[in-house]
Protein backbone atom coordinates (compact mmCIF):
# COMPACT_ATOMS: atom_id res chain seq x y z
CA UNK A 1 0.00 0.00 0.00
CA UNK A 2 2.72 2.30 1.12
CA UNK A 3 5.01 1.28 -2.01
CA UNK A 4 1.82 2.01 -4.34
CA UNK A 5 0.82 5.42 -2.26
CA UNK A 6 4.82 6.35 -2.88
CA UNK A 7 4.84 5.07 -6.96
CA UNK A 8 1.45 7.36 -6.97
CA UNK A 9 2.81 10.50 -5.25
CA UNK A 10 5.66 10.33 -7.71
CA UNK A 11 4.15 10.18 -10.55
CA UNK A 12 1.72 13.16 -9.30
CA UNK A 13 5.36 14.98 -9.01
CA UNK A 14 6.76 14.03 -11.99
CA UNK A 15 3.21 15.64 -13.78
CA UNK A 16 3.37 18.78 -12.06
CA UNK A 17 7.38 19.18 -12.67
CA UNK A 18 6.33 18.15 -16.68
CA UNK A 19 3.57 21.09 -16.61
CA UNK A 20 5.74 23.10 -14.80
CA UNK A 21 7.81 22.73 -17.80
CA UNK A 22 5.42 23.16 -20.50
CA UNK A 23 4.06 26.15 -18.97
CA UNK A 24 7.82 27.56 -18.66
CA UNK A 25 8.53 26.79 -22.40
CA UNK A 26 5.68 28.32 -23.45
CA UNK A 27 5.98 31.31 -21.43
CA UNK A 28 9.78 32.03 -23.47
CA UNK A 29 9.06 30.65 -26.81
CA UNK A 30 5.83 30.84 -29.38
CA UNK A 31 2.82 33.26 -29.07
CA UNK A 32 2.46 36.09 -26.47
CA UNK A 33 -0.99 35.60 -24.42
CA UNK A 34 -3.01 36.72 -26.52
CA UNK A 35 -0.36 37.60 -29.05
CA UNK A 36 -2.98 37.14 -32.08
CA UNK A 37 -5.90 38.88 -30.52
CA UNK A 38 -8.25 36.20 -30.89
CA UNK A 39 -9.29 35.60 -27.39
CA UNK A 40 -12.48 38.08 -27.11
CA UNK A 41 -12.61 41.06 -24.67
CA UNK A 42 -14.68 41.21 -21.50
CA UNK A 43 -18.03 42.55 -23.44
CA UNK A 44 -17.65 40.13 -26.46
CA UNK A 45 -15.71 41.64 -30.24
CA UNK A 46 -17.70 44.41 -31.26
CA UNK A 47 -17.53 46.83 -33.58
CA UNK A 48 -20.39 48.88 -32.41
CA UNK A 49 -18.66 50.47 -29.64
CA UNK A 50 -15.40 51.26 -31.31
CA UNK A 51 -14.06 54.53 -30.51
CA UNK A 52 -17.13 54.94 -27.53
CA UNK A 53 -15.09 53.49 -24.83
CA UNK A 54 -11.54 52.70 -24.49
CA UNK A 55 -10.85 48.71 -26.09
CA UNK A 56 -10.44 46.59 -23.12
CA UNK A 57 -7.70 43.80 -25.22
CA UNK A 58 -7.17 40.86 -22.85
CA UNK A 59 -3.37 40.34 -21.40
CA UNK A 60 -2.79 44.05 -22.79
CA UNK A 61 -2.64 47.20 -21.73
CA UNK A 62 -3.71 50.07 -23.98
CA UNK A 63 -3.15 53.62 -24.41
CA UNK A 64 -4.51 55.80 -26.64
CA UNK A 65 -6.59 54.79 -29.93
CA UNK A 66 -6.90 51.07 -29.62
CA UNK A 67 -9.31 49.46 -31.83
CA UNK A 68 -9.17 45.80 -32.25
CA UNK A 69 -10.58 45.45 -35.60
CA UNK A 70 -11.99 42.06 -37.80
CA UNK A 71 -11.81 40.63 -40.93
CA UNK A 72 -14.17 42.11 -43.21
CA UNK A 73 -14.32 45.35 -41.43
CA UNK A 74 -14.21 48.10 -43.67
CA UNK A 75 -12.27 51.35 -43.69
CA UNK A 76 -14.13 53.65 -46.61
CA UNK A 77 -14.04 51.65 -49.80
CA UNK A 78 -11.45 49.39 -48.23
CA UNK A 79 -11.63 46.09 -46.64
CA UNK A 80 -9.17 45.95 -43.82
CA UNK A 81 -6.35 42.89 -44.09
CA UNK A 82 -6.09 40.77 -40.82
CA UNK A 83 -3.02 38.86 -40.97
CA UNK A 84 -3.85 35.85 -39.02
CA UNK A 85 -7.32 34.58 -37.99
CA UNK A 86 -10.56 36.88 -37.63
CA UNK A 87 -8.85 39.72 -35.16
CA UNK A 88 -6.19 41.71 -34.83
CA UNK A 89 -5.19 45.51 -33.46
CA UNK A 90 -4.84 48.71 -35.29
CA UNK A 91 -2.83 51.56 -33.60
CA UNK A 92 -4.19 55.28 -33.90
CA UNK A 93 -1.82 58.12 -33.82
CA UNK A 94 0.05 57.73 -30.46
CA UNK A 95 -1.59 54.87 -30.05
CA UNK A 96 0.08 51.77 -28.22
CA UNK A 97 -0.54 48.58 -26.45
CA UNK A 98 2.28 46.83 -23.92
CA UNK A 99 2.47 43.33 -21.98
CA UNK A 100 4.40 42.36 -19.30
CA UNK A 101 6.80 39.41 -20.21
CA UNK A 102 8.51 37.30 -17.72
CA UNK A 103 12.34 36.40 -19.12
CA UNK A 104 15.96 35.54 -18.58
CA UNK A 105 17.98 38.85 -17.67
CA UNK A 106 20.86 39.29 -19.78
CA UNK A 107 18.95 37.02 -22.56
CA UNK A 108 18.98 37.64 -26.16
CA UNK A 109 15.23 37.81 -27.83
CA UNK A 110 13.75 38.13 -30.65
CA UNK A 111 9.98 38.98 -31.23
CA UNK A 112 8.40 38.30 -34.65
CA UNK A 113 4.96 40.21 -35.48
CA UNK A 114 2.80 40.74 -38.56
CA UNK A 115 2.21 44.37 -39.66
CA UNK A 116 -0.27 45.94 -42.08
CA UNK A 117 -0.89 49.43 -42.94
CA UNK A 118 -4.17 50.59 -43.36
CA UNK A 119 -4.20 53.98 -45.45
CA UNK A 120 -1.18 55.54 -48.40
CA UNK A 121 0.27 57.40 -46.10
CA UNK A 122 3.78 56.57 -44.45
CA UNK A 123 3.13 54.19 -41.58
CA UNK A 124 5.64 52.53 -39.11
CA UNK A 125 5.80 51.01 -35.81
CA UNK A 126 7.73 51.49 -32.61
CA UNK A 127 8.69 48.84 -30.78
CA UNK A 128 10.45 48.66 -28.11
CA UNK A 129 11.80 47.19 -24.72
CA UNK A 130 13.36 49.52 -21.37
CA UNK A 131 16.72 50.22 -22.73
CA UNK A 132 15.90 49.62 -26.57
CA UNK A 133 13.73 50.51 -29.64
CA UNK A 134 13.49 50.36 -33.19
CA UNK A 135 10.89 52.12 -35.29
CA UNK A 136 10.26 49.81 -38.77
CA UNK A 137 8.79 51.86 -41.13
CA UNK A 138 5.89 49.97 -43.46
CA UNK A 139 5.95 52.29 -46.49
CA UNK A 140 7.22 49.10 -48.20
CA UNK A 141 4.83 46.09 -48.70
CA UNK A 142 6.96 43.17 -49.51
CA UNK A 143 3.92 40.84 -50.11
CA UNK A 144 0.71 41.17 -52.65
CA UNK A 145 -1.37 40.17 -49.18
CA UNK A 146 -0.63 43.80 -47.40
CA UNK A 147 1.14 42.63 -44.73
CA UNK A 148 4.19 41.17 -43.43
CA UNK A 149 6.03 39.07 -40.74
CA UNK A 150 9.12 41.09 -39.23
CA UNK A 151 11.08 40.28 -36.38
CA UNK A 152 13.20 42.41 -33.90
CA UNK A 153 15.76 41.51 -31.17
CA UNK A 154 16.45 43.15 -27.97
CA UNK A 155 18.27 41.86 -24.83
CA UNK A 156 16.64 41.73 -21.79
CA UNK A 157 17.92 43.77 -19.18
CA UNK A 158 15.51 42.36 -16.25
CA UNK A 159 13.58 39.37 -15.72
CA UNK A 160 10.41 41.58 -16.33
CA UNK A 161 10.36 43.41 -19.42
CA UNK A 162 7.68 45.40 -21.03
CA UNK A 163 7.88 45.57 -24.55
CA UNK A 164 5.24 48.10 -26.46
CA UNK A 165 4.05 48.31 -29.59
CA UNK A 166 3.43 52.43 -30.36
CA UNK A 167 2.12 54.07 -33.31
CA UNK A 168 4.60 57.32 -33.68
CA UNK A 169 2.48 58.94 -36.32
CA UNK A 170 0.25 61.96 -36.44
CA UNK A 171 -2.06 61.43 -39.73
CA UNK A 172 -4.42 64.25 -40.16
CA UNK A 173 -6.95 60.89 -40.29
CA UNK A 174 -7.46 59.49 -36.70
CA UNK A 175 -8.70 55.48 -37.89
CA UNK A 176 -5.38 55.44 -39.95
CA UNK A 177 -2.40 53.53 -38.48
CA UNK A 178 -0.87 50.25 -38.23
CA UNK A 179 -2.43 47.13 -37.91
CA UNK A 180 -0.72 44.64 -35.63
CA UNK A 181 -1.38 40.91 -35.21
CA UNK A 182 0.48 37.18 -34.21
CA UNK A 183 3.32 38.65 -32.13
CA UNK A 184 5.34 36.11 -30.79
CA UNK A 185 8.20 36.06 -28.82
CA UNK A 186 11.61 33.24 -28.95
CA UNK A 187 14.79 33.48 -26.89
CA UNK A 188 18.11 33.38 -29.16
CA UNK A 189 21.51 31.52 -28.58
CA UNK A 190 24.35 32.37 -30.96
CA UNK A 191 25.51 28.51 -32.51
CA UNK A 192 29.16 27.80 -31.73
CA UNK A 193 32.14 28.74 -34.43
CA UNK A 194 32.07 25.37 -36.08
CA UNK A 195 35.99 24.41 -36.25
CA UNK A 196 36.27 24.29 -39.94
CA UNK A 197 34.32 27.23 -40.43
CA UNK A 198 34.52 30.54 -39.59
CA UNK A 199 30.90 31.67 -39.66
CA UNK A 200 28.78 31.87 -37.52
CA UNK A 201 25.18 30.21 -38.33
CA UNK A 202 26.35 29.87 -41.72
CA UNK A 203 23.31 27.96 -42.10
CA UNK A 204 20.61 30.21 -40.70
CA UNK A 205 19.29 27.50 -38.57
CA UNK A 206 19.24 29.73 -35.77
CA UNK A 207 17.28 32.82 -36.05
CA UNK A 208 13.11 34.70 -35.17
CA UNK A 209 10.54 32.60 -34.09
CA UNK A 210 8.10 31.46 -37.33
CA UNK A 211 5.08 30.65 -36.71
CA UNK A 212 3.98 26.75 -38.51
CA UNK A 213 1.76 29.30 -41.33
CA UNK A 214 4.97 31.32 -41.73
CA UNK A 215 4.02 31.32 -45.42
CA UNK A 216 5.43 34.87 -45.87
CA UNK A 217 8.72 33.98 -44.38
CA UNK A 218 9.43 36.73 -41.55
CA UNK A 219 11.34 39.86 -42.78
CA UNK A 220 14.95 40.76 -40.96
CA UNK A 221 14.67 44.77 -40.85
CA UNK A 222 18.10 46.85 -40.81
CA UNK A 223 19.93 45.82 -38.17
CA UNK A 224 23.51 47.17 -37.36
CA UNK A 225 24.38 46.00 -34.49
CA UNK A 226 25.94 42.69 -34.46
CA UNK A 227 25.35 41.79 -30.86
CA UNK A 228 21.75 42.63 -31.08
CA UNK A 229 20.14 40.44 -33.93
CA UNK A 230 17.28 38.36 -34.86
CA UNK A 231 20.12 36.46 -37.36
CA UNK A 232 22.69 35.52 -34.81
CA UNK A 233 26.39 36.30 -36.45
CA UNK A 234 24.63 38.26 -39.33
CA UNK A 235 23.51 42.03 -39.73
CA UNK A 236 21.10 43.55 -42.22
CA UNK A 237 23.00 46.08 -43.49
CA UNK A 238 20.88 47.54 -45.40
CA UNK A 239 17.85 49.92 -45.80
CA UNK A 240 15.32 47.41 -47.03
CA UNK A 241 14.95 43.25 -45.23
CA UNK A 242 15.95 40.42 -46.08
CA UNK A 243 13.37 37.54 -45.73
CA UNK A 244 14.22 34.53 -43.32
CA UNK A 245 12.46 31.23 -44.88
CA UNK A 246 11.24 27.93 -43.56
CA UNK A 247 11.59 24.25 -45.87
CA UNK A 248 7.75 24.36 -45.09
CA UNK A 249 6.96 26.93 -46.89
CA UNK A 250 10.12 27.39 -49.25
CA UNK A 251 12.88 25.24 -51.11
CA UNK A 252 15.76 25.47 -48.66
CA UNK A 253 18.97 24.11 -49.95
CA UNK A 254 19.82 22.94 -46.05
CA UNK A 255 18.21 21.91 -43.37
CA UNK A 256 15.32 24.04 -42.56
CA UNK A 257 15.97 27.68 -42.73
CA UNK A 258 17.66 30.12 -45.42
CA UNK A 259 17.72 33.63 -46.45
CA UNK A 260 15.75 35.08 -49.18
CA UNK A 261 17.28 38.01 -50.65
CA UNK A 262 14.69 40.96 -51.87
CA UNK A 263 15.40 44.33 -53.32
CA UNK A 264 18.34 43.88 -55.37
CA UNK A 265 21.26 45.90 -53.67
CA UNK A 266 19.29 47.54 -51.28
CA UNK A 267 18.87 44.14 -48.98
CA UNK A 268 22.58 43.59 -47.83
CA UNK A 269 23.23 40.47 -45.38
CA UNK A 270 26.73 40.56 -43.73
CA UNK A 271 28.97 39.22 -41.47
CA UNK A 272 32.59 39.88 -40.15
CA UNK A 273 34.46 36.73 -39.85
CA UNK A 274 37.76 36.47 -37.48
CA UNK A 275 40.92 35.38 -39.89
CA UNK A 276 44.31 35.68 -40.03
CA UNK A 277 46.06 38.40 -42.36
CA UNK A 278 47.71 37.07 -45.99
CA UNK A 279 46.25 33.84 -45.28
CA UNK A 280 43.85 32.21 -48.23
CA UNK A 281 40.34 31.70 -47.77
CA UNK A 282 37.49 30.08 -49.69
CA UNK A 283 34.03 31.52 -49.24
CA UNK A 284 31.37 28.58 -50.38
CA UNK A 285 27.80 29.02 -50.49
CA UNK A 286 24.64 28.08 -51.91
CA UNK A 287 22.92 29.67 -53.41
CA UNK A 288 19.34 28.75 -54.47
CA UNK A 289 15.72 29.15 -55.36
CA UNK A 290 12.94 29.69 -53.03
CA UNK A 291 10.64 27.63 -55.07
CA UNK A 292 7.90 31.33 -54.81
CA UNK A 293 7.97 31.45 -58.69
CA UNK A 294 10.58 34.11 -58.64
CA UNK A 295 10.68 35.69 -61.99
CA UNK A 296 14.69 34.82 -63.14
CA UNK A 297 17.02 35.89 -63.60
CA UNK A 298 18.54 35.29 -60.45
CA UNK A 299 22.02 35.83 -59.10
CA UNK A 300 23.87 37.01 -56.47
CA UNK A 301 26.69 39.53 -55.96
CA UNK A 302 28.72 38.01 -53.12
CA UNK A 303 31.62 39.85 -51.15
CA UNK A 304 34.76 37.95 -49.04
CA UNK A 305 37.28 40.09 -47.69
CA UNK A 306 38.76 42.80 -50.98
CA UNK A 307 36.69 40.56 -53.17
CA UNK A 308 33.71 40.58 -55.15
CA UNK A 309 32.02 38.49 -57.55
CA UNK A 310 28.69 38.44 -59.59
CA UNK A 311 27.25 34.47 -59.63
CA UNK A 312 24.21 33.79 -61.91
CA UNK A 313 21.53 30.80 -60.55
CA UNK A 314 22.45 28.11 -63.00
CA UNK A 315 21.33 24.77 -61.55
CA UNK A 316 21.59 21.09 -62.40
CA UNK A 317 18.15 20.72 -63.86
CA UNK A 318 16.73 18.92 -60.52
CA UNK A 319 18.03 20.86 -58.22
CA UNK A 320 17.03 23.89 -57.06
CA UNK A 321 20.40 25.23 -55.83
CA UNK A 322 24.21 25.05 -56.30
CA UNK A 323 27.51 25.66 -54.84
CA UNK A 324 29.55 28.56 -55.41
CA UNK A 325 32.64 29.52 -54.17
CA UNK A 326 35.34 32.94 -53.85
CA UNK A 327 38.84 32.40 -52.89
CA UNK A 328 40.31 35.43 -51.09
CA UNK A 329 43.09 36.61 -49.34
CA UNK A 330 42.66 38.38 -45.72
CA UNK A 331 44.14 41.50 -45.18
CA UNK A 332 42.88 42.05 -41.49
CA UNK A 333 41.89 39.77 -38.20
CA UNK A 334 38.46 40.31 -39.33
CA UNK A 335 37.04 40.02 -43.05
CA UNK A 336 33.53 40.63 -44.63
CA UNK A 337 31.25 38.49 -46.07
CA UNK A 338 28.13 39.91 -47.48
CA UNK A 339 25.31 38.62 -49.90
CA UNK A 340 22.56 41.14 -51.66
CA UNK A 341 20.98 40.29 -54.64
CA UNK A 342 21.71 41.25 -58.50
CA UNK A 343 18.60 42.09 -59.80
CA UNK A 344 15.32 43.59 -58.31
CA UNK A 345 12.92 40.64 -58.75
CA UNK A 346 9.34 39.76 -58.47
CA UNK A 347 6.57 37.18 -58.06
CA UNK A 348 5.72 35.76 -61.57
CA UNK A 349 2.23 35.30 -60.85
CA UNK A 350 2.07 38.31 -59.07
CA UNK A 351 4.42 41.22 -59.98
CA UNK A 352 4.43 42.40 -57.02
CA UNK A 353 5.46 40.32 -54.25
CA UNK A 354 9.24 40.56 -53.49
CA UNK A 355 11.46 37.65 -53.98
CA UNK A 356 15.27 36.95 -54.91
CA UNK A 357 18.01 34.10 -54.55
CA UNK A 358 18.45 32.32 -51.93
CA UNK A 359 21.43 32.09 -49.41
CA UNK A 360 22.20 29.06 -47.24
CA UNK A 361 25.24 26.73 -45.86
CA UNK A 362 27.54 29.64 -45.87
CA UNK A 363 31.33 28.66 -44.90
CA UNK A 364 34.80 30.50 -45.02
CA UNK A 365 37.97 27.95 -44.82
CA UNK A 366 41.61 28.61 -44.78
CA UNK A 367 43.55 26.98 -47.38
CA UNK A 368 44.79 24.68 -45.51
CA UNK A 369 48.12 23.10 -45.81
CA UNK A 370 47.67 19.71 -47.12
CA UNK A 371 45.58 21.31 -49.77
CA UNK A 372 48.44 23.33 -50.69
CA UNK A 373 50.50 20.41 -51.12
CA UNK A 374 47.50 18.90 -53.45
CA UNK A 375 47.38 22.03 -55.89
CA UNK A 376 51.71 22.09 -55.89
CA UNK A 377 51.68 18.28 -56.90
CA UNK A 378 48.60 18.85 -59.30
CA UNK A 379 51.16 22.05 -60.53
CA UNK A 380 53.83 19.51 -60.63
CA UNK A 381 51.75 16.41 -62.70
CA UNK A 382 50.46 19.48 -65.28
CA UNK A 383 53.86 20.77 -66.19
CA UNK A 384 55.53 17.53 -66.56
CA UNK A 385 52.38 16.82 -68.77
CA UNK A 386 53.53 19.77 -70.52
CA UNK A 387 57.16 18.91 -70.65
CA UNK A 388 56.04 15.73 -72.26
CA UNK A 389 54.09 17.04 -74.55
CA UNK A 390 56.54 19.65 -75.58
CA UNK A 391 59.38 17.29 -76.07
CA UNK A 392 57.07 14.73 -77.35
CA1 LIG B 1 -5.44 37.45 -35.25
CA1 LIG C 1 19.93 26.21 -43.64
Amino acid sequence: MMAKDSTTSSKVILLVLLIAHLALVSADDGLLLNGDFESPPPNGFSTETAGMEPTVIPSWTSKGNVELVESSQRQGAMILVIPGGRHAVRLGNDAEISQDLKLEKGSIYSITFSSARTCAQLESLNVSVPGASQTIDLQTVYSVHGWDSYAWAFEAEDDDVLVTFRNPGMEDDPTCGPIIDDIAIKKLFTPQKPKDNAVINGDFEEGPWMFSNSSLGVLLPTNLDEEMTSLPGWTVESNRAVRFVDSHHYSVPQGKRAVELLSGKEGIVSQMVETKPDKEYTLTFNLGEAGDQCQQPLAVMAFAGDQAQTIHYTPDSNSSFQTASLNFTAKADRSRVAFYSVYYNTRSDDRTSLCGPVVDNVRVRGASAAWRVGLNGLSLTIGLGLFMLVTA
